[in-house]
């Protein structure tokens, strides 16, 4: 059935909304909102399962709006039905400070699930979504109890799906057969720079379809129906055993002058146009931003639908509860996102007697004893778990016909490893970890970006660090990564010493709030070192060895070169030189600590200060201070056994010791 007067209005609410919106802040994207909304529509007043006056109630559905640029689409939904979100929000769309970013941001306004913007993160996300309702649905139900049981939405447009990114995702989703997952894809012919058939001319849905997605079509002419796209939502909702993808041809910047046509894309209509799209539409010219009563209370009655729906869910799990208190109470804890307090009784401990471990395996047992007493901790490797050391043993793998695993076999794609688990923090209740080889940490910088900005607990495990990994050579021998992973803000980067210092950077990892960590761990294997037992990895730094005399040199060492750095001090401690060995896992740490601390570990004027880290100096200025020194890699790797490497460029004892003592002899002379 055509839309009644009234879904034609509402539609024309959400259109308005983002029209005027986007006029007043003279920037932003008209287009997909005017195209899109009445898909949004369908979807949010039909079908989502939300709470509005609880965004956080945990079996709502998640909605993803991928096509970030459209953020005003989503915040007029959010204002309509009642998240809190005023007009005077959207009045003070983009502008500094306010709750309605250029792109959605997770955290700036209520009910935004995740930050997207940067095209394809937001279906990777919607996928890592997917992958926790189903697990957590497969591992906590019970007969007769049903308590995690929703659906994961996202909007996708042509951007999304185009990117790599996206191509992982639906190949995965396809592969994990996740009925649960719904995409509608604004399949608007039109990208930024003009019409997609300059580029993008392949059958999006047979492509799908041979991925293993269920997918129908909404044609042009029905594509603003309400009743049409609902109904596919309806089918796709049916079809338990594939996710879906709904391909609504839809016009972009529909009823304006510009409709069809890129400039609708990314630029305000202007005062003319945007007067002329009302005309079009039957919508009054003034006032802007106007809501006409009738279509508020309308959407406002998403609150008490809401409320009642959550109401219910508590009382179901008051049941669960009562009959499974053991899984309740993990669930709860979960959800809370809280550590259980006996964390740290779990990890294991090593002695130098136990002889050499690379930390990768150290990090693999770490991992296996956290996760008997961390049931949200989930996750894998890109296609290397023999390598990465990650695989949870007797923990099951996440496959179609069994989600209760806690392994997830990501396949070489690491793109959407990452973006999905930030999805899958996001979604909460579980602790997803990734793991791959840190050179290829550059495959998935963009999630480790936003999972960074959006402050999502993620462990981001890598291993063959450096160019100790040998004979691989130079493509697969990281010298930048570290560097550019210590750029990223609010990410926190540890590089563990030896396998004591690998459990305190799980423990770190396990337990930090408000961000990902990286953990940074060798292929090849080094000493369990005197005096990391219990280290304080949590302090960032911390004095392994001190001078046996008076502080002439300091040596600040991270990784595998801790151990290298300890035996260059025997030399220079045989030369008369009184050395200091700091062990700095992590540079981010360190900084949070008070300044009486650092000056402890690092004497602002005592001594010399050398690095030793075996990737680029870059940055390391900031800790050996103007008259320091740095031994690093400022080239690529060379192809050759480790032990090689290590004396061509200079990672042994007598070449650390020698640049020491010259650095000592140069502070002498002053
Ligand atoms: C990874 C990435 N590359 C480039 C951009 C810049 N950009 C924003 S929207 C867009 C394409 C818009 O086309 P489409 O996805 O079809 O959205 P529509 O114009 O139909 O709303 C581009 C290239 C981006 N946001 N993310
Ligand atoms: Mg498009």
């Amino acid at each position: 059935m055509p839309n009644t007067p009234a879904d034609e209005r509402n539609i024309n609410t959400i259109r308005f909304l983002c029209v005027d919106a986007v006029e007043k802040a003279k920037s932003g994207h008209p287009g997909m909102p005017l195209g899109a909304a009445a898909e949004a529509y369908a979807l949010w007043t039909r079908h989502l399962k939300h709470s509005p006056s609880n965004p956080h109630w945990f079996d709502r559905d998640r909605f993803v709006l991928s096509s970030g640029h459209a953020s005003m689409l989503l915040y007029a939904l959010l204002y309509l039905t009642g998240y809190g979100l005023e007009l005077d929000d959207l009045r003070a769309f983009r502008q500094l400070g306010s709750r309605t970013p250029g792109h959605p941001e997770r955290g700036a306004a209520p009910g935004v699930e995740v930050t997207t913007g940067p095209l394809g993160q937001g279906i990777g996300n919607a996928v890592g979504m997917a992958i926790a309702e189903a697990n957590l649905a497969a591992r906590y139900n019970r007969p007769g109890h049903a308590i995690v049981d929703h659906f994961t939405y996202a909007m996708v447009s042509d951007g999304d799906l185009m990117e790599g990114i996206g191509n992982e995702a639906a190949s995965l989703a396809g592969h994990l057969g996740l009925g649960k997952l719904i995409v509608l894809y604004d399949d608007n012919h039109v990208s930024l720079a003009g019409a997609t058939d300059v580029t993008y001319t392949e059958g999006v849905a047979p492509k799908f379809d041979a991925l293993g997605w269920h997918t129908q079509f909404v044609t042009h002419d029905l594509s603003c129906d309400a009743d049409v796209i609902s109904r596919a939502i309806e089918e796709a909702r049916r079809v338990t055993d594939r996710p879906s993808l709904i391909l609504v041809r839809s016009t972009i910047g529909y009823g304006s002058p510009v409709a069809g046509s890129s400039k609708a894309h990314g630029e305000p209509l202007g005062p003319e146009d945007a007067k002329r799209t009302k005309e079009t539409l039957g919508w009054p010219i003034e006032p802007p931003f106007y809501v006409p009563a009738e279509s508020l209370t309308f959407f406002r009655q998403a609150v008490e639908r809401g409320r009642h729906d959550e109401q219910a869910w508590n009382e179901r799990f008051e049941r669960y509860a009562a009959a499974f208190p053991a899984e309740a109470a993990d669930l709860r804890r979960m959800i809370a996102g809280d550590p259980p307090a006996d964390l740290a009784e779990h990890l294991p401990t090593f002695a130098p007697e136990d002889g050499e471990i690379a930390t990768r395996d150290a990090a693999g047992k770490v991992e296996n004893a956290l996760a008997a007493a961390l049931p949200e901790l989930m996750g894998g490797s890109a296609d290397l778990d023999p390598s990465t050391k990650t695989y949870l043993k007797d923990l099951g793998d996440f496959q179609p016909h069994s989600y209760e695993g806690r392994n997830i076999h990501w396949g070489v794609r690491e793109h959407v490893m990452g973006a999905a688990s930030n999805g899958m923090a996001a979604h909460g209740a579980v602790l997803p970890f990734t793991a791959t080889f840190l050179t290829f940490a550059d495959y998935m910088r963009p999630s480790i970006r936003l999972a960074a900005l959006s402050k999502l607990h993620v462990v981001f495990v890598f291993t063959h660090d450096s160019i100790m990994l040998g004979e691989d050579g130079p493509t697969h021998q990281p010298v930048e990564q570290v560097a550019s992973l210590r750029a990223i803000p609010n990410l926190t980067v540890v590089r563990p010493a030896d396998a004591n210092e690998t459990a305190g950077a799980w423990r770190q990892a396990a337990t930090a709030r408000g961000g990902p960590t990286a953990i940074i761990l060798t292929r090849q294997k080094v000493p369990t070192l005197a005096g990391t037992a219990g280290a304080p990895v949590e302090r960032g730094a911390y004095v392994l060895a001190d001078a046996s005399g008076p502080l002439d040199l300091i040596l600040i060492a991270t990784g595998s070169e801790v151990a290298l750095a300890l035996q260059a001090r025997a030399l220079l401690e045989e030369r008369g030189i009184g050395t200091r060995v700091v062990s700095m896992p992590s540079w981010e740490l360190f900084e949070q600590q008070d300044p009486a601390y650092r000056d402890d570990v690092l004497p602002p004027h005592a001594a010399a200060r050398l690095s030793v880290e075996a990737a680029v100096t870059f940055g390391w200025s900031r800790w050996v201070g103007e008259r320091g020194a740095s031994i690093g890699i400022d080239r690529f790797g060379e192809s050759a056994p480790m032990a090689a490497l290590a004396k061509h460029f200079g990672f042994t004892p007598e070449h650390v010791a020698e640049r020491g003592a010259s650095l000592v002899a140069a502070a002498v002379r002053g």
